[in-house]
């Protein structure tokens, strides 16, 4: 590996090293490489450079930059030879990208002059950007966290994803309903470098036939079939503070040139050959739009394989190049499969060592599971993937057969283990013997990792005694663990919240805290000081007026930026409970209603802000997005109510919007059914910005608990170990819903918010078919819950020293805590110190 750069004649070397491109490191610098762009990479002048040209120009100033570290970077750890991480998952939700590289190299404060010369505002440039929307919700923003960690701790890694044309969609609310609008976000996009020299053929379809080597070992060949080209498009990704700069690499699939079809071309069956083309393209062409749902379509099957053949062909080529033995692989390489959307790539690595490298089964399988780690994210069945074996057989033939192998050397480790337990073996097996068959993605999984991990203490138990529990008894207790989720300090408070991080790193000696979370802690020694919790009070106050302003501008609703800012925005599911939440917000409204002026002006004003997307398919989601939005049309023009309630549905709620949300909550809403929510990483977030949270006992709602203390969060309801007796006890016992919640109930059926009808599957939902997520056995410990909130919360004194001792507290949650327990415990990597 040294031999790359001894391979070069000196004279050629010094020649290349004269001319590095060093980047901009001045106001001076910035401003000519802005110009520079504006003027020949997008051919405009002072004249024609509007708000977008400089976004543009300026993103390709700081792109440039990055590419110079991220080639050295990739340099660095050639030369170096040590072990790689390789993050695989089907959704990277990254957001913005510029004002996060403004801030990792340091170099905001020198843009922010530099475009105020060219006759521009930062914060006007910024918005420009279009977020880069690849992901649905809690899953894919923890691996776009990851990134910035790993790079920022100079992990040697990479991301792995798809290059989706479209993005999550876009959401409009147009007459209180979910409308959704395709998210087309390559038009011009600065952040990648399309890479048309790094491309892999893919197979699909076709057949196996088995032959005999001279050595009359059987060997499979798998032939026939369709090819797609993966093409790799890279997005340089920047630590914070340290010239460490990976790479996330993106495919995007095309025809084949092999396969696209001249002589159709050429013989004027033009509409056919084009066709094939998009067909090609249709593989990476859109993001499926599920959260916590697994619908089973052909086509996400096909983008799996697409994604993760490449992945693979990508990192054995790499390793190949080092010249090592085959056993040294799991020593150079390491895969997290986030979730088991990638799970195939087990399969893949299997048939590429034997079938292709010609190892022998068992050395090949050692590899294999010494390679991966799986982490859980979801408890929820509608969520567990299976594909039915007839697709599998039919898209991926070899591969079908290969999963067989594995489950046939699995169970009869099993029967080992366990002789005679027919039961034991069904219940393991990776194909469900059911009508279809089905490939439990789960446990093929489980049985090609050596770690398996949940995402919070709470959701690992559970793994291990209910949906994986046999495998437990099978493997040990020790292949499972767990790793509590964390958050990116760097994009989450520092970014989104830059007059906190500055009083912050006043208190707490400079900007350390944000590579080591845990100095938080410091501000605890500042609490009784005045002056320094009367600016914490005003800079709350200030990003509430801000998102004040963007509901004024948005929605035409004027809200009291005084009022308590109660806050729940998420994926709209019905395990997280918004049902709960605007239930809640109905009973307030009654029982305002029912007060006599007098008693109306002794309460706390509220606003409830709500958003999320719910999956176009989900149709009880959109009857929620629904309901929240015409109480909000009768709440809100209501005189007897005035600034005592306002409900605010926020359209689109992305990564940039959360940016603008998360600093301006008072309290926010964790609250769904106990046992349900594997984390959670947005109450992460509202604590890190000195928000309060209501939340129920579970995910990590648990140990923020434990580390911030108890007196600092508001929680109640069902504890998970509860849950199942009482979805018994509502399906055959009798279940009766209190009178609060029936008044709440009638008013609704008495077609205050709309049509009378509109809403009776929610109301039934809970009333007459068994309540399976507890709403109303939850219901009123939520509402006396609330009442303690608007007590508490007027004493703001105390309130802000709450909020204050939160933050100090919540160090644990940096995901570079979870990065490096991921690195000691699963991957056994180590970082690569930059001199
Ligand atoms: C989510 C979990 O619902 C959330 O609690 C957790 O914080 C997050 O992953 C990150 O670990 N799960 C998903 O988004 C999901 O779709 C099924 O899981 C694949």
């Amino acid at each position: 590996v040294k031999s790359v750069e001894a391979s070069i004649p000196e004279p050629q070397r010094e020649a290349w090293k004269k001319h590095q491109v060093e980047g901009f490191t001045d106001k001076d610098g910035f401003e000519k490489e802005v110009v520079r762009h504006v003027e020949t990479t997008l051919a405009r002048s002072l004249f024609n450079c509007d708000e977008g040209a400089a976004y543009s120009a300026t993103s390709l100033a700081f792109r440039d930059r990055l590419i110079t570290e991220w080639n050295r970077t990739q340099q660095r750890q050639t030369t170096a030879d040590t072990k790689r991480v390789y993050y695989l998952s089907l959704e990277f939700l990254m957001g913005r990208a510029l004002d996060n590289a403004m801030l990792n190299v340091g170099l905001k404060d020198v843009a922010r002059g530099g475009i105020d010369d060219l006759g521009f505002r930062i914060e006007d440039i910024i918005e420009q950007e279009h977020d880069a929307a690849l992901g649905n919700g809690g899953l894919g923003r923890l691996a776009a966290c990851f990134l910035d960690s790993l790079a920022s701790l100079n992990y040697p890694a990479w991301g792995y994803g798809l290059r989706y044309r479209y993005g999550i969609f876009k959401q409009e609310i147009i007459n209180g309903y979910q409308v959704e609008v395709p998210d087309y976000w390559l038009d011009f996009n600065p952040w990648e470098f399309p890479r048309h020299d790094v491309t892999v053929d893919i197979q699909f379809y076709g057949n196996v036939r088995k032959s005999q080597d001279e050595n009359g070992k059987t060997v499979a060949h798998w032939e026939g079939g369709e090819i797609v080209t993966a093409v790799a498009y890279d997005m340089p990704i920047p630590g914070y503070a340290t010239p460490s700069t990976n790479n996330l690499r993106l495919w995007s699939s095309k025809a084949s040139s092999g396969e696209f079809d001249f002589q159709k071309f050429n013989n004027g069956d033009y509409e056919s050959s084009v066709a094939d083309q998009q067909r090609a393209e249709t593989i990476s062409a859109v993001l499926y739009p599920n959260d916590n749902l697994d619908r089973g379509k052909e086509l996400r099957l096909k983008q799996q394989y697409f994604w993760v053949a490449a992945s693979l062909y990508d990192i054995v080529r790499r390793f190949k190049k080092s010249k090592r033995a085959w056993r040294e692989f799991p020593d150079q390489v390491a895969i997290q499969l986030n979730d088991t959307h990638p799970t195939l790539a087990v399969v893949e690595l299997q048939r590429i060592l034997v079938d292709i490298e010609g190892l022998e089964w068992d050395e090949a399988w050692n590899i294999v599971t010494s390679t991966f780690g799986y982490t859980n994210h979801t408890v929820l069945p509608e969520a567990l993937e299976k594909w039915p074996v007839g697709l599998m057989q039919h898209l991926l033939p070899r591969h079908l057969q290969i999963i067989y192998d594995i489950n046939l050397f699995f169970l009869q480790t099993v029967e080992k283990k366990f002789p005679n337990d027919r039961e034991m073996l069904t219940s393991v097996s990776i194909i469900e013997e059911s009508q279809p068959k089905m490939v439990r993605m789960a446990y093929l999984a489980i049985v090609g990792s050596h770690k398996v991990n949940g995402v919070a203490e709470l959701h690992s138990d559970l793994i291990q005694t209910t949906i994986f529990k046999d495998f437990v008894k099978i493997f040990g207790a020790d292949k499972f663990t767990n790793v509590t989720n964390g958050i990116t300090p760097r994009r989450w408070l520092h970014q989104a919240n830059p007059r906190l991080s500055e009083l912050i790193a006043s208190k707490t000696g400079g900007h350390e805290f944000l590579k080591d979370l845990t100095q938080l802690n410091k501000l605890e020694l500042s609490i009784d000081d005045d002056a320094f919790r009367k600016e914490w009070a005003e800079i709350k106050y200030a990003n509430k007026v801000r998102l004040t302003k963007y509901i004024k501008k948005t929605l035409d609703v004027t809200v009291n930026p005084a009022a308590l800012f109660d806050v729940q925005v998420k994926r709209i599911h019905e395990y997280k409970r918004q049902q709960l939440n605007i239930f809640g917000v109905i009973h307030r409204y009654l029982a305002l209603k029912a007060m006599s002026p007098e008693e109306r002006k002794k309460q706390l004003p509220r606003v409830s802000i709500f958003g999320g997307k719910a999956a176009p398919g989900y149709w009880m989601a959109k009857q929620i997005i629904h309901l929240i939005n015409n109480v909000g049309a009768v709440v809100n023009k209501d005189p007897d109510i005035g600034d005592l309630l306002k409900v605010i549905y926020l359209e689109d709620y992305n990564v940039s919007k959360a940016e603008m949300i998360v600093p301006a909550s008072d309290l926010s809403e964790h609250i769904s059914t106990a046992g349900t929510e594997a984390s959670g990483t947005s109450n992460m977030k509202f604590v890190l910005n000195g928000g309060l949270i209501i939340g129920t006992c579970d995910g990590a709602n648990i140990e923020i608990t434990r580390e911030i203390g108890q007196e600092n969060i508001f929680l109640f309801g069902t504890l998970s170990e509860d849950v199942e007796d009482l979805r018994h006890a509502h399906t055959y016992g009798s279940h009766t819903v209190d009178s609060d919640l029936n008044k709440v109930f009638d008013t609704i059926q008495s077609g205050t918010f709309g049509e009378p009808n509109d809403f009776g599957a929610m109301v039934a939902a809970v009333r007459d078919h068994g309540d399976f997520y507890l709403v109303s056995d939850d219901f009123q410990s939520y509402i006396d819950t609330q009442k303690m909130v608007d007590t508490e919360y007027r004493n703001q004194d105390e309130w802000v020293r709450k909020c204050i001792r939160s933050v100090a507290r919540m160090g644990f949650f940096s995901s570079d805590r979870c990065i490096n327990e991921y690195a000691e415990g699963i991957w056994n990597v180590e970082p690569l110190v930059v001199k």
